[in-house]
């Protein structure tokens, strides 16, 4: 893997970013031997930070910094390798300090030094601020407020909330900026673009800042840890030197710094609240906590919005049943419970349009293909393995074309298929469509120029990324989420039942 700052867009996803070796310039790092906090390493600047006379290595924290090494003793009882612990120490140094630590893999404590702001009225906004998030309704008017929060809070000039796919393709889901700036909302960029290397250390490191995009990163000294003679591991330490590729990227778009947070959702990495700035800017160690625990609500309260849009799912699919079931009573069709209302059918599964294939009859709803395009779909259907008990599991593409070349002319409304059986017979689903990604996408950025996806880092861009999401999705739709095929499982089943209950009674008239 290419070491920090060696990479380029050949190999940049595999970058080692944590272990940077470098701090960005507006704090100093220390690295200490436990117990006795003797100096192992530290940022290049160190000294002149803390005000010393000579250098801080090799000597002990009590005797070059009694003050921090007074206020840290007690936080050294916490396990600072699950939590990082802060203390502001406002002793004999000229200005105040926040002090950041927390124990890295590999050994010892790492301190990391920042000129504390003056106390700040952060704290007051808390509360509206989890109000709003917590009382929110709806993932959209969600994601658009918590931009408004941050916005509010932060003060950078632009906030993004991206949201990942299940591919991990990621979008600017809402945003809010000050007059003037140019839009992102709306726009895609390929997975590819943040690395998932970066990816995982979010989930651990839920807070990072670059304060100003054209800093010279302060080298550790020496480069390597003592305790492991191997490079330092940086992933909790928020004066972590960036990625210089991400750097550019920020360069390139205009950006003098950034602040952002993850959002985790059960654990996963949902998507980022991002905030720019079009000239440098800090952000002290308590608003940075501040957007971590607001961050952390939002992800708790998009866990919520999903289980309530699940558990919402399953009612629609237990009334299907029901509506199905009298309008057998009724005039002996199910079908119209299914189709007199396209809704019914569409927005369980977020599908765009859907057909029922039976007895060689179709009904659709939404946006589907034609009748010889459904009909060449139930064949493709059928020429896939079925397990020989019974009926098969349900089927999903999120790529007709890249499964059935021949179907390429399905692609816009029908990239995305998934098919329930619905009897043993070939030729008989209920199937679910979603169009091609490319085609749904209207971002004011929208290339009508092709954008060149070439490999100098001076080109990196939204607008590249955008194209170059483009190639990546093209003939793809959203893709399928194990919730969307078990609901599609679920209302086969239902169907399964209703059409053997109809052809039952159709036997007994018969008869
Ligand atoms: C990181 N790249 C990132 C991050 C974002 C983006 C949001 C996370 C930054 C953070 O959480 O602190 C990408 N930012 C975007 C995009 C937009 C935006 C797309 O505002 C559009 C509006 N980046 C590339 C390519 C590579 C790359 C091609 O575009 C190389 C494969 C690398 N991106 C890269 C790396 C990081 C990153 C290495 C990690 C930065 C770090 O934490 O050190």
């Amino acid at each position: 893997s290419p070491a920090f700052g060696a990479a380029d867009l050949s190999n940049c996803e595999r970058e080692q970013i944590h272990l940077a070796a470098s701090i960005q310039p507006h704090g100093a790092l220390l690295a200490l031997r436990e117990p006795e906090l003797t100096v192992l390493q530290v940022s290049a600047n160190a000294a002149a930070f803390l005000g010393l006379d000579g250098p801080a290595l090799g000597r002990r924290l009590a005797d070059c910094a009694p003050d921090i090494a007074r206020a840290i003793a007690p936080l050294l009882a916490d396990p600072l390798d699950v939590v990082p612990a802060a203390v502001r120490v406002s002793g004999t140094a000229a200005v105040p300090l926040d002090v950041q630590l927390h124990r890295p893999i590999g050994g010892g404590v790492i301190l990391e030094l920042e000129r504390a702001a003056p106390e700040d009225d952060g704290a007051r906004r808390i509360e509206p601020a989890l109000q709003a998030i917590l009382g929110s309704y709806a993932l959209k008017p969600l994601c658009e407020e918590v931009a408004r929060i941050f916005r509010g809070l932060t003060g950078y000039d632009r906030v993004m909330v991206y949201r990942f796919d299940d591919d991990g393709h990621g979008e600017v889901f809402a945003e809010e900026h000050a007059a003037g700036l140019e839009p992102y909302l709306g726009n895609r960029y390929p997975a590819s673009d943040i690395p998932e290397i970066a990816r995982r250390l979010y989930i651990r490191n839920r807070v990072r800042v670059v304060t100003d995009v054209h800093y010279a990163p302060v080298p550790l000294e020496p480069r390597l840890s003592p305790l492991t003679g191997q490079d330092l591991d940086m992933s909790l330490c928020v004066l972590r030197s960036t990625s210089p590729m991400h750097v550019q990227y920020l360069k390139n778009m205009g950006v003098g710094a950034t602040l952002v947070a993850s959002i985790l959702v059960g654990g996963r990495l949902w998507g980022l609240i991002s905030c720019h700035h079009q000239t440098p800017r800090r952000t002290p160690f308590a608003l940075r906590a501040i957007t971590e625990l607001l961050a952390e609500a939002v992800g708790t309260r998009i866990a919520a919005l999903e289980s309530f849009v699940q558990s919402q799912a399953e009612l629609a699919v237990r009334r299907l049943e029901q509506r199905m079931i009298e309008a057998i009573t009724r005039d002996g069709d199910w079908r119209t419970a299914l189709f007199d209302n396209a809704q019914t059918l569409l927005l369980p599964l977020g599908a765009s349009g859907a057909a029922l294939l039976f007895e060689g009859q179709m009904q659709t709803a939404g946006d589907v293909p034609g009748t010889a395009g459904l009909r060449d779909i139930g064949k493709w259907l059928d020429s896939r393995p079925r397990s020989s008990a019974g009926i098969a599991p349900v089927i999903a593409t999120s790529s007709l074309v890249g499964e059935a070349p021949h179907l390429a002319g399905l692609t816009r409304v029908a990239s995305g298929v998934l098919a329930a059986p619905i009897s043993t017979a070939p030729g008989e689903y209920l199937v679910w469509f979603r169009p091609e990604q490319v085609s749904t996408v209207t971002w004011g950025g929208d290339p009508t120029k092709p954008v060149l996806v070439g490999d100098d880092p001076r080109d990196l861009s939204p607008r590249r990324s955008f194209a170059k999401w483009n190639q990546v999705v093209e003939g793809r739709s959203e893709p399928w989420s194990p919730k969307d095929l078990a609901t599609a499982r679920l209302i086969g089943d239902t169907v399964t039942d209703v059409v053997l209950q109809f052809r039952s009674v159709r036997m007994l008239i018969a008869e």
